[in-house]
């Protein structure tokens, strides 16, 4: 009996540690679209975020990232910027908050980060010609 309360509270701990705050999951598509265009979250959270690409395209022809941008960061001339950074997943040296790993149909990617301090801030997928479509706001509060 104790070792099953034992065990029971242990089971928890592990449980409650293991545990992000917030899981969030994307879904970008074959169709150059996010499945959701705005998120809510709280300032200091841990945010586990997970983009998934549902289509079947390869990454060159229909590649997604999902990149969090500074707060106040101009998105289209940050998009015309990422176009150059083929090299690095195109992903800019500058006003990058958070981004995951560039993915093609089929994969999906995590990464994990702390809510940034309360405001809004703009989300893309910087591939070359997506952030027109596949574009959205993170509220932090
Ligand atoms: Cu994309």
């Amino acid at each position: 009996m104790i070792i099953t309360i034992l065990s029971l509270i242990l089971f928890n701990f592990i449980n409650v540690t293991s545990t992000f705050d917030t899981d969030l999951v994307i879904e970008s598509s074959d169709q150059m679209r996010f499945n959701v265009t705005e998120l809510t979250v709280k300032s200091g959270e841990t945010i586990n975020l997970t983009l998934v690409h549902t289509g079947n395209l390869p990454k060159v022809a229909m590649g997604h990232n999902w990149v969090l941008l500074e707060k106040g960061t101009d998105v289209r001339s940050f998009a015309l910027s990422a176009m150059k950074e083929k090299d690095n997943e195109y992903i800019p040296s500058s006003n990058v908050l958070v981004a995951t790993s560039l993915i093609g149909g089929g994969e999906e990617t995590s990464i994990t980060f702390t809510a940034p301090s309360p405001g809004e801030y703009d989300f893309i997928c910087s591939f070359p010609g997506h952030y027109g479509l596949m574009k959205g706001k993170l509220i932090v509060e």
